[in-house]
């Protein structure tokens, strides 16, 4: 098995879950600044020029974060971090697109087309005119999850994938798109899984723009 791995917040994640696993992968680091990811070689590997993907013993390949993460759960089931049955898989996916729908994709997209448009523009579509608009999508979508914590993580009492990915994104991105000051529940939260040592441990080594991923 083979990670192909670079700095961002999707990479991060699956790094975040390997160490909270306990399980070693060799790794294969794409540099994904200097645009390795969109060159012939790697779009063999992962036609849409992404990182991470997974390549298995059989040479098949897995991209898309979430395959990858529900694939190393299904490898490796403890300690369970999608669930250990079905109300709990459901519970974690259910806030894992929560997450990604309403904060984590439009703090991207407001990343890409706004401060990171020099890195995004030869590569994506872009529309900067949308940047401004994706960030305050974002804040709402910081405002409304702040409202619905209850418990310690995401989905209550269980640190699950959805904390993780949560996480990743904000991290990386919380110097251009901080948490709104009226989100104490989200801060605290965000704190606790910081405290996590695979919080640090998962960091890349560079930080391109001062950023954590
Ligand atoms: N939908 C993909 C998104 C992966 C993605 O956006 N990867 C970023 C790193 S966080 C990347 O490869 N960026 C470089 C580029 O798009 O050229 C997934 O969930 O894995």
């Amino acid at each position: 098995m083979r990670l192909y791995d670079s700095f961002g917040t999707n990479p991060r994640m699956v790094r975040f879950l390997l160490l909270e696993k306990e399980v070693d992968v060799p790794r294969c680091e794409i540099d994904i600044l200097g645009a390795e990811n969109r060159k012939s070689d790697y779009l063999k590997i992962n036609p849409a020029g992404q990182t991470p993907a997974l390549e298995l013993d059989d040479g098949a390949i897995i991209a898309e974060t979430v395959a990858i993460c529900e694939y190393i759960e299904e490898q490796h089931p403890s300690p369970p971090l999608i669930g250990s049955n079905s109300t709990e898989r459901a519970i974690t996916r259910m806030w894992w697109r929560r997450a990604e729908l309403n904060i984590c994709h439009p703090m991207l997209y407001g990343f890409y087309f706004g401060d990171g448009l020099e890195i995004a523009r030869d590569r994506i579509r872009c529309l900067p005119e949308a940047a401004e608009g994706l960030k305050a999508r974002a804040r709402d979508g910081m405002v409304w999850i702040d409202g619905l914590l209850g418990g310690p993580w995401l989905a209550g009492d269980r640190f699950t994938v959805a904390d993780i990915c949560l996480y990743c994104c904000m991290d990386q991105f919380s110097a251009g798109q901080p948490i709104p000051e009226s989100c104490s529940n989200l801060k605290a939260w965000f704190d606790r899984v910081g405290a996590r040592p695979a919080a640090e441990a998962s960091i890349w080594k560079e930080r391109p723009m001062g950023m954590r991923g």
